[in-house]
């Protein structure tokens, strides 16, 4: 496994240290280390899939758990009304770096329109 995919993993043992904003059995959050937005939190599976599409097939209720997490950290930052943004970046075209699944959530400002 290359280091890049083992960073979660490592987080996750507390090998590597980070801003933890929610935590329980399967799932960590994470504040991330280079933000796009005023809130950017990391929200990861603790048992490692690829991809979106890999945790999909194989554990639909964590994919969900997922969802539910980061709006319930939108709900704490107080953005879930003003809104915010989920995404998975999926391979090199979409600049995934870390091969362990991980939910982007953004907001607290105008994070512009996918349509330009
Ligand atoms: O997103 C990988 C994200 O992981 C990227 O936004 C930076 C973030 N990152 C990298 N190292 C760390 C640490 N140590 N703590 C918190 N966040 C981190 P991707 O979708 O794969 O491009």
């Amino acid at each position: 496994m290359s280091e890049e995919t083992e960073l979660f993993l490592r987080i996750i043992a507390r090998e590597i240290p980070a801003d933890v904003v929610r935590e329980n059995e399967r799932v960590i959050a994470i504040r991330d280390i280079n933000p796009q937005a005023p809130t950017h939190v990391l929200v990861i599976p603790k048992k490692r899939y690829r991809n979106a599409a890999e945790l999909a097939a194989a554990d639909p209720a964590l994919l969900s758990e997922l969802i539910s997490t980061a709006h319930e950290i939108a709900e704490a930052e107080g953005i879930d009304e003003s809104g915010y943004r989920l995404l998975f970046n999926t391979n090199a075209d979409a600049g995934q770096t870390v091969f362990h699944v991980h939910l982007h959530l953004l907001g607290g400002e105008w994070l512009g329109g996918m349509t330009g």
